[in-house]
């Protein structure tokens, strides 16, 4: 378990939050930092969290020999039920270097060919699904749309699994078991001390049986003798398969598990997120909207089912830009945090070896380093100019070092792909004038957003 927080030093305020209860942390977070400064100490029921937002100790916290993941109290929680996959695993674990040794490549730009026909799969059924609210006129949920697509996407493309969630009006019983599970590891972290959770924890469990009894069957579905030749390049494949480059082993069966249910949540809900949002600021944004639109008909022009070829994706610049920009605005999971590897200091405060603090992704998105008006969606912030021109650590919705995402090029290019399929095909219309209303699980989405779509013309 992790060492207990720094003592706060002088100057650093510490601000108890254990009254004023809240379905969305981030933004009382969000909240506490912009009115008391980029470092202080959050206390939660008797628990401290050092909070930290600037771009000065960001970059401390992002040096790797000094500092390296940290395990915090919410994926302490998620650990319960993927152990040592690689999101919860402990730095030193020796299943997590092996783990990210034998996934690293097929997680490298160049192992995206692969993947593109199953995301242009699960982007087509999302079409199909739109098209046919588009003709009754009936509004889409976006969230709710975006989340079957990238669960269909991650199930096919790592497992082999098809989720079929267009098919269905409410999420397959796997996913509502993966969801309460996640939603358990973050009600706990609120809980009022001496309360009886018996119930909820009974609750937990069951679901997270049922998680790895479904995968279990998955995995020996492959593994029967007769099963389909293994020559399948999924992750699955890869991970019953592929031995360790140094030593020659393989990963064991349940590491495997945790591996597909960490896959799972990872692919989950963060690229969703990542395309609400985006389909947000460009609903918000109608001159942003016509750029991307241009630039896709540069590409597609008015062919009405496009073939989106695997090197379209990285042609697609501006497209890219409005993604950076939106998870520059709101990174769909809004902290990471570190350790100390040993004794050192953070700017003036001592910590000592294993202490921790939480980066707030979204405050340290807003760092006088971005310029005097953070809260304005500007795309022209990631040209490849402006870019060069910043600190890379001014920048973290993956995470940072080598326990960043390493799911990353997989959703860019998932999101890429989809958002650029969407613009060219329909005008989205705002109907409901949506105000953003934040939901907050183990990652931020907007909350009842919801379009009115119709077909482009040659005039739109
Ligand atoms: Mn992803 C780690 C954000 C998509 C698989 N991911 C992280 C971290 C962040 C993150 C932040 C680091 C967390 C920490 O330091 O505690 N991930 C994202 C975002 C998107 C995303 C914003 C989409 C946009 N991630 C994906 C996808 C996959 C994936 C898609 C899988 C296909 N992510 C992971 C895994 C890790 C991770 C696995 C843990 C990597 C490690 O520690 O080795």
């Amino acid at each position: 378990l992790l060492a207990p927080q720094p003592d706060s030093h002088d100057g650093t305020p510490v601000v108890d939050v254990s009254d004023a209860p809240t379905g969305t942390p981030i933004l009382r977070t969000m909240d506490l930092v912009r009115r008391h400064g980029p470092v202080l100490v959050q206390r939660l029921h008797g628990q401290d969290t050092l909070l930290v937002s600037s771009l000065e100790l960001v970059t401390e916290l992002s040096d790797e020999r000094r500092f390296g993941k940290a395990i915090g109290p919410a994926l302490e929680n998620v650990r319960e039920f993927t152990h040592d996959g690689l999101f919860t695993a402990y730095d030193d674990e020796p299943n997590w270097a092996k783990a990210h040794d034998i996934l690293m490549p097929a997680f490298a730009l160049g192992s995206m060919r692969a993947y593109h026909p199953v995301m242009l799969k699960a982007a087509r059924r999302l079409i199909a699904s739109w098209d046919a609210r588009s003709a009754a006129g009936t509004p889409v949920d976006v969230s709710d749309d975006m989340t079957r697509m990238t669960l269909d996407t991650i199930g096919l493309a790592g497992f082999g699994f098809d989720f079929e969630s267009f098919d269905r009006a409410e999420p397959h019983p796997f996913v509502e078991a993966l969801v309460r599970a996640l939603r358990w590891s973050m009600t706990k972290l609120s809980r009022e001390p001496g309360a009886d959770h018996t119930e909820a924890d009974e609750a937990f469990r069951a679901d997270a049986d049922f998680l790895a009894s479904v995968v279990d069957d998955v995995i020996a579905a492959r593994t029967a003798p007769g099963a389909a030749a293994p020559e399948d390049e999924d992750l699955l494949g890869l991970m019953l398969n592929a031995t360790h480059p140094c030593d020659g082993t393989t990963l064991d069966l349940e590491n495997i598990r945790d591996q597909v249910i960490t896959f799972l949540i990872a692919g989950h809900e963060t690229t969703s997120g990542t395309m609400s949002f985006a389909l947000y600021n460009l609903v918000k944004h109608p001159a942003v909207l016509r750029m991307v639109q241009r630039e896709v008909d540069g590409l597609w022009g008015d062919e009405k089912d496009p073939e989106p070829a695997f090197e379209d994706i990285g042609r697609l610049r501006y497209t890219r830009q409005v993604l950076n920009e939106t998870l520059r605005m709101f990174p769909p999971a809004p902290q990471f945090a570190r350790r100390a590897r040993h004794d050192t200091h953070l700017g003036g405060i001592p910590m000592r070896a294993g202490q921790w603090a939480a980066v707030v992704t979204p405050m340290l998105h807003r760092d006088p380093a971005w310029g005097d008006n953070p809260e304005l969606f500007d795309p022209a912030r990631f040209t490849p100019e402006a870019e060069a021109a910043r600190s890379p650590h001014a920048f973290k919705p993956f995470g940072t070092g080598e326990r960043a995402c390493i799911g990353r090029q997989f959703a860019l290019h998932e999101a890429t792909l989809l958002l650029a399929l969407l613009v060219h095909r329909y005008r989205l219309l705002d109907h409901a004038d949506y105000s953003l209303n934040l939901k907050q699980a183990l990652t931020i989405k907007p909350e009842g957003f919801t379009l009115t779509l119709a077909p482009r013309t040659a005039a739109d």
